[in-house]
């Protein structure tokens, strides 16, 4: 797999390119009334119902906690969209997050997403790279070639007050695909009118479920990617707070144990009854916490 990865790479920015103003080859469509291009945005607050899903925001809502900071600027700035809060100072930001396909799609694909607010013209985003890390091959940088799969959705939204959002999303390999390969921290890095801003999340195996670490209150939620199955018309899965101590440090990244694990009740699904098993978990993320642009 390691082999195939000569183009992904020039998919990505390229479609980045195009709808930030540079000439580039790549197939993107246009959303001339800034809803976003193709994928189901219920509350139409600019973030997929996937990727509310992966983050813990709400779907039917466009400002979860209520404080007047609406869901898309909390999720770019790395807050905490369930927590009722001051607004960030206002800056260029960008987040990467990675999810399952839609309920339905039955196609078992994961997705990139990258998001980006800018602040003036779009056209002052002036580099743009993401690539892939894995903890067992530290330092290299693995474009995606070998992991996209589709075509990618492009879609931009002109704001009054909160700037220009852009948004980024490439269907990648198969989630079993991936889960192969995991851990693996999917990094992006850009320049936005001379601010260099990154982002990052590191995708786990658990238990047969792609998870990532979402911000949650003094810690982190482990929640799944992929939306499961209704059962009985009732959401079962696993939201899961860590409370991750750093252990050290490795070759592969810093290395965090898992000192406490607790079940919280998020989007009105429960948690496993396995949480409390990833007590003494030990998680190595490439970059540390301040690598994945989480650690303010
Ligand atoms: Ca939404
Ligand atoms: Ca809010």
């Amino acid at each position: 797999m390691l082999g195939k990865t000569a183009l992904s790479l020039l998919a990505v920015s390229g479609a980045l390119a195009l709808a930030w103003g540079s000439p580039a080859p790549l197939q993107v469509h246009a959303t001339p009334g800034g809803e976003l291009d193709g994928l189901v945005d219920s509350d139409g607050d600019f973030l997929p119902d996937i990727v509310e899903w992966a983050a813990l925001t709400s779907s039917v809502s466009a400002d979860t906690d209520g404080d007047l900071v609406g869901d898309f600027v909390e999720f770019v700035q790395k807050g905490r969209p369930r927590e009722p809060g001051a607004p960030l100072p206002t800056d260029q930001e960008m987040r990467v997050i990675v999810t399952g396909s839609e309920p339905g799609a039955g196609d078992g694909l994961t997705w990139l997403h990258v998001f980006v607010r800018v602040l003036g013209s779009s056209r002052s985003v002036t580099s743009f790279t993401t690539w892939l890390e894995l903890p067992s091959l530290p330092g290299v940088h693995i474009p995606f070639d070998a992991f996209a799969s589709g075509v990618a959705h492009v879609s931009q939204r002109t704001t009054s007050a909160d700037g220009t959002w852009l948004s980024f999303s490439v269907p990648l390999v198969d989630a079993q695909v991936l889960a192969a390969v995991s851990p693996l921290t999917v990094r992006a890095a850009s320049t936005v009118n001379g601010r260099a801003i990154e982002s990052g999340v590191t995708v786990f195996d658990v238990q047969g479920q792609l998870s990532s670490l979402v911000p949650f209150g003094d810690g982190f939620a482990l929640q799944s990617l992929v939306i499961p199955q209704y059962v009985g018309g009732t959401l079962s899965n696993r939201v899961c707070v860590l409370d991750l101590t750093e252990a050290g440090s490795g070759p592969g990244g810093t290395v965090f144990e898992v000192a406490n694990a607790t079940c919280e009740d998020c989007n009105d699904v429960e948690c496993s009854s396995q949480c409390p098993q990833s007590v003494g978990w030990v998680v190595t993320i490439p970059g540390g916490l301040t690598g994945l642009g989480l650690a303010n």
